[in-house]
């Protein structure tokens, strides 16, 4: 897929992202009232002047649409007044980091009222002398820089940021065309190393997962995508099985067996996607590595079938492991009463991603995949809360044949009867399996954003 798609054309409405969160504040705390937040700012590694990697926190991103590093937003919540604070860059800076973009192309850019310089701040805040001033956890208040150190006592954090939350959970039209368009680059990328993976193959050629990166990313980059959503898993052979693997610095292994597990998706404007293919390096999966692959696939697509507003999580969660489970016994595996081994939990031998397998891809609690990854824990939100139209999430179950969790549960006395290590090193040479979608809740199920091929017979087409 070396086409470049121009990326989509969207507005960033920031001004309906606040109205929003604005809906979820204390009534009380309106009146006088002002939301303050504070961008990200660039860092620089150790005792060095190298400078490191800047992406935008994702609230601020959410509240201003900004990308840039420095910037801060007041917005007066009376009267709906949104003021964009920009770094004031000294002329010596200017030299090295170029002109900072003209007041008018931040207002034309961006859907806020006015314009301010960051050295202006707190003689604005002193002469405005709010109330109360809504702010995050997270936000670093710099007081006697930028906020009045008379004002310390008016700051509140208990409010915003579950006002966020609420709101970043239901997507905006817009946003999901930015979240489609990411997800459907991402497919092209992962598509793409599939072709070449396979065209590598037939010519003999060994490579490296580090080059498989650097297409990934390149593939994603040509469409717009300049950034990963989080760091590329390119994982071949045993390495497949190491969840978080992320060196990505191995030969890969061009054996009958091995596979290669990619999770990767590219982010636009902070809006990301979280995408996974697993593919066999010699272009025909082995009958091994077809088994457990289509097992993987069952289970994702007995959910995808099933998600819908009013699904709950934990009701997904419990139907993977039962597939996985019956599976893992008919293949011979797993060895007993079903119930009784899904009641031990002995399938987390092989399917060990936290307490679920689904990846939520959204705020709620502290997961905020959508605009960022953090990729830890479970979203509290989806814990109580049954799914819901225009929400945005991942499924990505997964098979894991990784050595340390194999032993730990063949090795003890209470659980070892349960397996056949005969059958366990049958398929242990294939590492593992992971299918990760990012799909979108309709009014009656869902769209799936990822369109990169899933069924064994596609991909092995599209490898040759
Ligand atoms: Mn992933």
């Amino acid at each position: 897929m070396n086409k470049t798609i121009f990326p989509v054309k969207e507005k960033i409405n920031t001004r309906e992202h606040y109205l929003k969160v604005k809906q979820y504040l204390p009534p009380a705390k309106i009146a006088g009232g002002i939301l303050y937040h504070r961008g990200g700012t660039t860092h620089t590694r150790d005792d060095t002047d190298v400078e490191l990697d800047f992406r935008q926190e994702s609230n601020f991103a959410y509240l201003s649409g900004v990308e840039a590093a420095g910037f801060h937003i007041v917005i007066v919540l009376e009267t709906d007044t949104i003021y964009l604070v920009r770094p004031d860059i000294p002329k010596m800076e200017q030299l090295w980091k170029g002109i900072p973009e003209p007041d008018a192309a931040l207002l034309e850019r961006y859907s806020v009222d006015h314009i301010l310089l960051d050295t202006q701040l707190k003689q604005f805040l002193h002469h405005l002398e709010p109330t109360v001033i809504l702010t995050l956890d997270i936000t670093n208040i710099d007081h006697d820089i930028y906020i009045p150190i008379a004002f310390e006592k008016r700051i509140n954090r208990d409010h915003l940021k579950a006002a966020i939350h609420e709101a970043r959970l239901i997507k905006f039209p817009w946003e999901i065309s930015l979240l489609r368009y990411a997800a459907q680059m991402s497919s092209h990328a992962h598509m793409s190393l599939m072709s070449y993976c396979g065209q590598k193959y037939r010519q003999g050629q060994r490579i490296n997962e580090a080059e498989l990166e650097a297409r990934f990313r390149w593939i994603c980059s040509k469409n717009g995508l300049s950034r990963q959503c989080y760091i590329p898993i390119i994982a071949s052979g045993p390495r497949a099985a190491v969840l978080h693997y992320t060196n990505n610095d191995k030969l890969i292994p061009n054996n009958q067996h091995a596979l290669v597990l990619a999770d990767a998706g590219g982010e636009y404007r902070c809006y990301g996607s979280d995408v996974t293919r697993t593919f066999p390096v010699s272009t025909r999966f082995s009958d091994e590595a077809k088994a457990i692959y289509d097992i993987v696939l069952k289970a994702q697509n007995a959910v995808l079938a099933r998600l819908k507003p009013g699904v709950f999580w934990k009701d997904m969660h419990d139907l993977v492991v039962h597939i996985l489970c019956n599976e893992l016994v008919k293949i011979g595996i797993l060895v007993g009463e079903e119930e009784e081994l899904l009641q031990l939990g002995v399938y987390r031998a092989f399917y060990f991603h936290g307490n679920v397998g689904l990846d939520c891809h959204d705020v709620g609690g502290k997961d905020t995949n959508i605009m960022e990854n953090t990729r830890k824990g479970f979203p509290l939100h989806l814990l109580q809360k049954p799914l819901d139209e225009n929400m945005v999430i991942t499924v990505e179950p997964g098979l894991y044949f990784n050595n340390v969790s194999i032993d730990a549960w063949t090795k003890n006395p209470d659980y070892k009867r349960y397996f056949d290590m005969e059958k366990i090193d049958q398929y242990r040479v294939i590492g593992g399996v992971r299918i990760e979608d990012t799909v979108l809740i309709t009014r009656d199920g869902i769209e799936n954003f990822t369109i990169a091929p899933k069924q064994t017979q596609d991909i092995e087409a599209l490898m040759h």
